[in-house]
């Protein structure tokens, strides 16, 4: 089942280079295919111009919808139509964007999220620094998903109304910030999704083992414990002795314990969200 990808941008050799790489072997191997498009290629005007500037005033550009909606329509089968509705009411949109399916309460989402099934429906991304946080949660769940396009804008902003309209035809739309700092554009942010789902894909890597075992996914996401390889002893620093003792019982509460320490310390924001009900008696200790 092979997975498409449409990238939108107006540096479109940006993503020359996932060719090479990890990707480049899942494209050979038929697990993806991935297509950058120039959105200027969508333009009429001799200027190809996608931007202008923000009604109501302001510094920077806005990019256009109409140039947008051209590129978006033709990717996703859609015919140009007209929607009633004022743009105030879709103001709460980002924080809906992943509850659009009306058959599943958002509980039953959240606890579903590691094994929804494969989606017909297409999943249109804005990268965008003002939205939810993209989650390790997200990346398990696109990579469920059929096709997924991604519309690169450029940090002022894209016309609020270009989700909207796309969220009216029944797509399945989600905007997401990728950290709290600011890019020029949205390209950067797309290949960190791109890797963080792809990466997921069955076949993808050789150990799967490896991916469960990660931070951020599984049943309690805390940050990974230490690693160490041989030597033991090197430039006179020891590998923790518990590592060598081969009692697997013994090293498998070791690197919990530095896990829950380690997450206390640098992510506590991680522990208050763990399910309580989850931890044993010795991780309470820590
Ligand atoms: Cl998704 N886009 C841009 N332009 N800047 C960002 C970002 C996205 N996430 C964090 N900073």
């Amino acid at each position: 089942n092979i997975m498409k990808i449409d990238i939108v941008s107006v540096f479109p050799e940006y993503f020359e280079v996932l060719n090479l790489s990890l990707l480049g072997k899942a494209q050979e191997k038929g697990l993806v295919e991935v297509t950058a498009h120039n959105l200027r290629d969508w333009t009429h005007d001799v200027h190809h111009s996608v931007d202008d500037t923000p009604v109501g005033g302001g510094a920077g550009m806005v990019m256009k919808p109409e140039v947008w909606s051209e590129c978006l329509d033709e990717l996703l089968h859609l015919e140009p139509t007209t929607v009633t509705c004022d743009s105030t009411a879709d103001a709460d949109d980002t924080a809906s964007a992943d509850t659009a399916e009306p058959a599943e309460s958002a509980t039953e989402i959240a606890a579903n999220a590691d094994t929804v099934p494969a989606t017909d429906r297409p999943v249109l991304i804005f990268p965008n620094p003002s939205a939810p946080l993209f989650t390790q949660q997200d990346a398990t769940e696109l990579s469920h998903a059929n096709h997924l396009l991604f519309g690169c804008g450029r940090y002022e902003g894209y016309d609020a109304r270009i989700p909207q309209y796309y969220r009216a035809q029944g797509v399945d739309v989600r905007e997401y910030s990728i950290g709290d700092y600011v890019l020029n554009g949205g390209e950067v942010a797309v290949s960190v999704m791109l890797e963080a789902i792809t990466r997921l894909l069955p076949g993808f890597m050789g150990n799967a083992a490896s991916i469960v075992e990660e931070s951020y996914t599984g049943e309690n996401a805390l940050l990974e414990h230490r690693q160490y390889t041989k030597p033991a002893d090197w430039r006179g620093i020891k590998v923790p002795d518990v590592l060598l003792s081969g009692d697997h019982a013994k090293v498998d509460r070791f690197r919990r314990d530095e896990a829950l320490a380690k997450t206390n310390e640098l992510r506590p924001d991680l522990i208050e969200a763990l399910d309580c009900s989850k931890l044993d008696k010795a991780d309470r200790k820590t």
